[in-house]
């Protein structure tokens, strides 16, 4: 019902909202980053960064409702004006992650109101206190009743009538592959517009003339960072033979330096998972890697002392010697383990991280421009970084993966326009008297 009247309302007055939303949350971003930790897990810090990534999203949209909409073409017949204009696709239905509690839900609500659609937004069932923030931010800056709606709850009892309803002209999803691809089926079949960002197995490509303290310090992060909980973490390094046992060393002596423990605790570099389920999985995986026979080098369960039997704590986990067939170098594990594999050779390393089903973010590291060119053409991903973390997004280029990491269609910057508008082409002749 409020669509009509969204719809209508001028672009730059919804940009102006989306201004004020962001300048709420930024005003309490203490309070926000702080109940992120407390439900999510992951460190403060993250946690402040992940929201203040929020706050910049909303500004870029905002700043997308006073960009041209539409182009000019020539037409056949002189005296018509050919034009297009983008309008909005509708209600659009958002299932949002836990890993990225407040960035994920803004990266896809914002371009959906910005361009004039509304929202009916789902977010993980683990971390609603978070989502409420946004809708409390979006409230307060003025949005009309009805355009962002905020429901929580299960998949089977949120997710499932959002995907099947035929009055959402569109579902935007993250998560998990399994839950993605069922959601693409449903949508593809009412014939609704779908967009899944899925799983990722991103490589960490270390060359025999890397700067070595760079490529361990980039791994580390990509690796450990939000406990391994990320899409884009780095899952994989696949290291030249010549500088193998040098990278392992230092990235050995690196990891023992993390601290592990409650997210709110300032010094802590590392948290929990986020549930107990999580946890499970990821040492299931471990024995998995153990009885694969890869090389457990570093971690392999959950560290000792009393503050970590509450709270699903991990070790930050390097594997050695892994096979590229092994169980550990194909499935997404979604915590803090790192399958290290050895290459012989530059074709070789790039073919090993191309052999996954996934194709989200990758990184190479060198100082050959030749060789990291060789790599940004012939890896299968989405996103490309050279001397780069696997993971981390900027607002204003687009976002997403290859293979099975997602649908085709990308999110953020410029591509969010494509998935949250359609086009209306229109021909403009003057009448005959
Ligand atoms: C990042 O790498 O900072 O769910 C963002 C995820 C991704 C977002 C990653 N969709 O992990």
């Amino acid at each position: 019902a409020a669509l009509p009247a969204w719809r209508n309302t001028a672009p730059p007055a919804r940009g102006a909202l989306l201004l004020k939303a962001a300048a709420l949350l930024e005003a309490r971003v203490d309070k926000v980053a702080r109940d992120l930790t407390l439900e999510e897990g992951k460190t403060i810090g993250e946690a402040r960064g992940e929201t203040l990534r929020a706050v910049s999203i909303f500004r870029y949209f905002a700043g997308q409702t006073s960009e041209p909409l539409g182009e000019t073409y020539p037409s056949a017949n002189t005296a018509t004006f050919i034009y297009t204009a983008r309008v909005p696709v509708g209600v659009v239905g958002l299932i949002t992650p836990w890993n990225f509690p407040i960035a994920i839900p803004v990266w896809k609500a914002a371009p959906a109101l910005a361009f004039g659609n509304t929202v009916v937004m789902k977010p993980a069932a683990l971390t609603p206190l978070t989502a409420q923030h946004i809708a409390e931010c979006l409230h307060e800056a003025g949005i009309p009743a009805g355009v962002f709606n905020l429901v929580h709850g299960s998949g089977r009892a949120v997710g499932n009538p959002l995907v099947e309803d035929t009055r959402v002209a569109a579902i935007s999803f993250t998560g998990s592959n399994s839950v993605g691809n069922g959601i693409i089926a449903t949508v593809n079949k009412r014939g609704g517009r779908v967009q899944c960002e899925m799983g990722g197995k991103n490589p960490m490509v270390v060359l025999e003339d890397a700067d070595l303290d760079q490529a361990v310090e980039l791994t580390i992060a990509g690796a450990f960072r939000s406990t391994g909980q990320k899409c884009t973490a780095t899952s994989r390094a696949i290291v030249l033979r010549p500088v193998l046992e040098a990278f392992t060393d230092k990235l050995l002596e690196r990891a023992r330096t993390l601290k592990v423990g409650a997210g709110v605790e300032p010094d802590v570099w590392m948290g929990p998972q986020v549930s107990a389920d999580q946890q499970r999985t990821v040492l299931e995986y471990i024995e998995v890697g153990k009885r694969e026979g890869a090389e457990l080098l570093l971690g392999g369960g959950v560290p000792s002392g009393e503050q970590y039997l509450r709270g699903h704590y991990v070790e930050p986990t390097v594997f050695s010697n892994v096979r590229p067939d092994m169980r550990i170098a194909q499935e997404e594990i979604f915590g803090p383990v790192l399958a290290i594999i050895p290459a012989e050779d530059r074709a070789t390393a790039l073919q090993l991280a191309n052999d996954v089903p996934f194709g989200l973010s990758a990184s190479v590291c060198t100082r050959n421009i030749r060789a990291a060119m060789e790599f940004v053409n012939g890896i299968e991903a989405g996103i490309v970084h050279v001397n780069g973390e696997t993971a981390g997004a900027e607002p204003q280029v687009p976002f997403g993966g290859m293979k099975a990491s997602g649908t085709y269609m990308r999110e953020q910057g410029k591509a969010a326009r494509d998935f949250y508008t359609q086009i209306k082409t229109v021909y403009l002749d003057l009448p005959a008297s």
